[in-house]
């Protein structure tokens, strides 16, 4: 091999036009060898560097409310697996560690409601938490969000594990090798997740997030069922996983951001009962069983139904099916007036 100041005599005495294809060509090598050295993202919970979230971290402020889960198969490519079963609905809602866990399936879908919306404050805004108790045993999810629940955008994401030799049901995959997936870390740390990255998206609010919803990768490497992340690499995580406990495992997902208006009413008001105008929707907040009553302008009682409230649920929300007009809804020993501007 030439020395350095031998190449540097060779360069000078280079045509001009050689020189400059010569120094593009240098210039290029170092950039796809500087890429390929820093194409690692951040490693698991605790090593310098990594972006896991504890769940007891105060950053968290709020939690999912509801959850509306879409199983997907134990094994895609057999028909007759079944569907994951283990947990429920429930499982994912309330702050991470509680309720168990839910287990999407291959392919299967979590949305979580959130209220108050999501906001794309400083650095990340929210986080999820997923059962697996190794750094390195890790089942993954697409994550994306909604204002409307109706058009969606989802995190730009990287996998840059091998995929031409599929990763066992228990096999490994390194955090460091996976970016914007959620499942990347292990329990009880989050993935965070920093709305800023959707800052483009035109079918969003980023600051009006309502919806999450996990969509868990199909590991397999196989074209026909495998899964992509947003540059076209098929993403290898464990598969197949043909038991009740299939696919992504939800606990949690907790909220860093969110819009202060709900948050204020409810740190500083001591209410049991208001109305979002906006929304038109009622909120109840108590700990114990009680009856929600509604009354028109004559004191007709036109609705009453006695809630009870789950723990994990301290808030409920309400939306009045009542023709537009002006009422008066009282729960325990307080009232409000509602103004429903539209009939349902
Ligand atoms: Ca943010
Ligand atoms: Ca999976
Ligand atoms: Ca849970």
């Amino acid at each position: 091999m030439q020395s350095l100041p031998a190449l540097l005599i060779y360069f000078q005495y280079l045509p001009v036009r050689r020189q400059i294809r010569t120094a593009m060509l240098l210039l290029s090598t170092c950039w796809i060898f500087t890429n390929t050295a820093l194409a690692q993202f951040a490693p698991a919970a605790g090593k310098p560097g990594s972006t896991a979230i504890k769940a007891d971290s105060s950053c968290f402020i709020n939690w999912a409310s509801k959850c509306h889960i879409q199983r997907g198969l134990k094994q895609i490519n057999v028909p007759d697996s079944g569907f994951a079963s283990v947990g429920s609905e429930l499982s994912a809602i309330g702050p991470a560690s509680s309720n168990g866990v839910v287990s999407l399936g291959d392919g299967g879908i979590a949305t979580l409601t959130f209220n108050p919306p999501i906001t794309n404050g400083e650095g990340f805004d929210f986080a999820v938490f997923e059962n697996t108790f190794l750094d390195t045993f890790l089942e993954l999810a697409f994550v994306e969000v909604s204002s409307d629940s109706l058009s969606w955008a989802r995190f730009p994401n990287t996998s840059l594990t091998q995929n031409t030799q599929q990763t066992q049901a228990f096999g490994f995959t390194q955090p460091t090798q996976i970016h914007n997936l959620a499942g990347k870390y292990r329990h009880p740390y989050g993935t965070p997740f920093d709305l800023q990255d959707l800052a483009m998206m035109s079918n969003i609010r980023i600051n009006e997030i309502r919806y999450v919803r996990l969509i868990d990768v199909v590991g397999s490497i196989d074209t026909i069922w495998g899964k992509k992340d947003s540059y076209q690499n098929i993403i290898n995580d464990p598969w197949p996983t043909p038991f009740p406990s299939s696919g992504f495992d939800l606990d949690a997902v907790g909220v860093i951001h969110q819009q202060a208006g709900m948050a204020v009413i409810q740190n500083q008001i001591p209410r049991a009962i208001w109305f979002d105008q906006q929304t038109e929707t009622l909120f109840i907040a108590s700990t114990h069983t009680g009856t929600l009553e509604i009354f028109n302008v004559q004191g007709i009682r036109v609705f009453g139904e006695s809630h009870s409230i789950q723990s994990g649920h301290p808030i409920q929300q309400f939306k009045p099916t009542l023709r537009a007009g002006t009422y008066v809804a009282k729960y325990g020993n307080q009232s409000i007036k509602i103004i429903l501007t539209s009939t349902r």
